[in-house]
């Protein structure tokens, strides 16, 4: 790969296994995260995917793999980690505690907004994308990415939910879990083990966020779904 940071053999390397950028953030100093040697990162390249375009990559290797626990985060680290060593920089992902405010950073980096579920949404994805993780640079990136004028100009055209009159995401789920007030986590679950959710929501998917219209190309598949809602619930 060329040398840190290097915007297209990055895109090479990480498109091999379904992953994109999803945009460069440029830290405040006092909110960047660390580097392993303490210093704060100066330019954080988010990765992530739209759509299923990571799931035959991840099903191929889920394959070869029995009983591997959280097999979408091991998979994630076992092919971002190296990816990120070998352009210079350090991985972290979303699911290692302390969280890293992902999606902080993927409002910063895309221009994105929180819709009503508390998800970002893209206006092309939709509610169809997300974070696998993220790779900190140190200093010489920083200043490329300040000539090259790529950090925080993924300002997104619009936020699709300020054109959305009727919000059909808020009234689907069949017990009611969202509301303008946020999410009742805790419902949601305790729907999804009964007979009704099991047969429900865990088969087809959160009704919330399939009542969404924006970005449909960009659904899920069916096992994908499932895959996500299994982990959730
Ligand atoms: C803890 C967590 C949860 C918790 C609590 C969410 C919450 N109330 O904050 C639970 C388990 C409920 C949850 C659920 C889901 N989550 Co979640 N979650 C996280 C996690 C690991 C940490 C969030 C956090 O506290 N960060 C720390 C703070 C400092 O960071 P932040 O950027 O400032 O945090 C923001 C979020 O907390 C957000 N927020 C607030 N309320 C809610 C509510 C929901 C439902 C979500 C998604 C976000 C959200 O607002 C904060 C300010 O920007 C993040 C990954 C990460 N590292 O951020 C994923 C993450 C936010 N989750 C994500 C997703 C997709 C989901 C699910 C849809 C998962 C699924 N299986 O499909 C569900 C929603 C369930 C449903 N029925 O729709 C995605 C969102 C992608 C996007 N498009 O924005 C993330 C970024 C993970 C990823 N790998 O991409 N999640
Ligand atoms: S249904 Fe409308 S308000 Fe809800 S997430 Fe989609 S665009 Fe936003
Ligand atoms: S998964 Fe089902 S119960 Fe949970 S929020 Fe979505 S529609 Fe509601």
């Amino acid at each position: 790969m060329g040398g840190a940071g290097d915007h297209g053999a990055l895109a090479v390397a990480l498109g091999a296994h379904g992953f994109r950028t999803r945009g460069w953030v440029v830290p405040a100093k006092d909110a960047a995260p660390r580097l392993s040697d303490g210093r704060a990162a100066a330019a954080i390249a988010l990765i992530g995917h739209a759509g299923g375009e990571i799931w035959p990559y991840f099903s191929a290797w889920r394959a070869t793999q029995e009983g591997i626990a959280d097999p979408l985060d091991s998979w994630s680290k076992a092919v971002i980690g190296p990816i990120a060593a070998e352009a210079g920089g350090e991985a972290v992902f979303p699911s290692d505690r302390p969280w890293h405010p992902f999606q902080q950073w993927a409002m910063a980096a895309e221009g994105l907004k929180p819709s009503p579920l508390g998800m970002l949404i893209h206006p092309d994805y939709g509610l169809w994308h997300g974070y696998r993780g993220a790779i900190l640079f140190g200093s010489s990136v920083a200043g490329r990415l300040a000539e090259t004028g790529t950090a925080g100009r993924g300002q997104v055209r619009n936020h699709p939910c300020d054109d959305c009159a009727d919000k059909p995401c808020l009234t689907a789920c069949p017990v009611g879990t969202y509301t303008l007030q946020g999410f009742a986590v805790a419902d949601c679950r305790a729907h999804l083990a009964t007979a009704a959710g099991r047969q429900g929501c865990m088969q087809a998917g959160c009704l919330a966020r399939d009542a969404c219209p924006v970005g449909r190309s960009y659904r899920y598949g069916e096992a994908q779904i499932r895959f996500h809602m299994s982990a959730f619930a």
